[in-house]
């Protein structure tokens, strides 16, 4: 049987997350049009009668602007190290940029497979403007392989699969056969919660947003009861997160409750809280305290 670990790697907004979530069938990153979505490394086990590949997700390699800055780039080069196979994905509506050019000479010192998705095919529709992105992609990143993806519509979404599963060493599993993630459910629920603030408010607010959840308890008919409070950086994002006459509160629970219901497949009753905790993510301690492990 094939078995190991495949890092995505990319500049933020190409569709990591996206294609992860689409390539294991399921949905445990949360993805938004933002930069910076993804914080922490988000490891999913995809398993088949071929094998088993163990996904890990990462924070784009950008410059970092604070000490989260700095945790993200070092989650995305450990994720690197330990990979057998670097997916490098690519947005082929984009143009090669500098994030490319600083990308191709990090990865030239790996010795693993390099295998390119060249995601958001659906974008180009003109059949030789897509060809020639395309190539202009294989010409500059020079990777042993290349599948041209659509992730959010799962366009050859099991192309890159047979593909990924080629370069992989043969070995035994390393996750139960059902594993899919092993992210605690609680953490999966607060990320559901970031993310309807990803979507919801203005760029700067969510950037600065953490979230904590207090309780999750399972209820006697299967539902569950959670508590979660929603970090931000200042008063005046506070004042953001709430809304007027607390509308934008109540838009963010109710988008996260639907969200986290369809994760567990039970009802859900949330309640949120607005908390400021002053430029934490510049703060060891109240990094820690919200589960970013520097
Ligand atoms: P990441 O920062 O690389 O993890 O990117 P995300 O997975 O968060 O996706 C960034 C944005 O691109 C989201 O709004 C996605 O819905 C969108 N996206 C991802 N894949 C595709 C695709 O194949 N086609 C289109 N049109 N949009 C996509
Ligand atoms: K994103
Ligand atoms: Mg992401």
């Amino acid at each position: 049987m094939k078995a190991g670990f495949v890092a995505l790697i990319g500049r933020p907004n190409v569709g990591k997350s996206t294609l992860m979530n689409h390539l294991i069938g399921q949905k445990i990153a949360i993805t938004s049009e933002k930069a910076q979505t993804t914080r922490n490394q988000i490891r999913t086990v995809y398993t088949d009668e071929r094998g088993q590949i163990v996904f890990e997700d990462t924070p784009g390699l950008t410059r970092a602007k604070n000490k989260l800055g700095r945790f993200m780039v070092g989650v995305a080069e450990k994720t690197i190290e330990e990979a057998d196979v670097i997916l490098w994905i690519v947005d082929v509506s984009e143009h090669i940029g500098a994030a490319e050019r600083e990308l191709a000479e990090r990865l030239r010192k790996c010795r693993q497979p390099l295998i390119l998705a060249v995601n958001k095919i659906d974008k180009i529709t003109d059949k030789a403007r897509l060809a020639a992105q395309v190539k202009a992609y294989e010409d500059f990143c020079r990777p042993k392989d290349l599948v041209a993806v659509a992730a959010l519509k799962s366009e050859n979404v099991e192309l890159l699969l047979d593909t990924l599963y080629r370069y992989l060493p043969e070995g035994p599993f390393f996750y139960s056969e059902d594993t899919v993630t092993e992210e605690p459910m609680r953490e999966l629920a607060g990320e559901l919660i970031r993310e309807q603030t990803l979507r919801l408010l203005r760029d700067e607010v969510p950037h600065g947003v953490a979230v904590t959840v207090e309780r999750m308890k399972e209820r006697e008919d299967g539902g569950f009861d959670i508590d979660a409070n929603i970090i931000c950086e200042r008063e005046s994002h506070k004042g953001m997160v709430i809304g007027k006459g607390g509308q934008m509160l109540k838009r963010i629970g109710i988008g996260a409750r639907k969200a986290i219901e369809e994760m567990t497949e039970s009802k859900v009753n949330l309640k949120l809280w607005v908390k400021v905790r002053r430029d934490w993510r510049d703060n060891d301690t109240q990094l820690r305290s919200f589960g970013y492990d520097i």
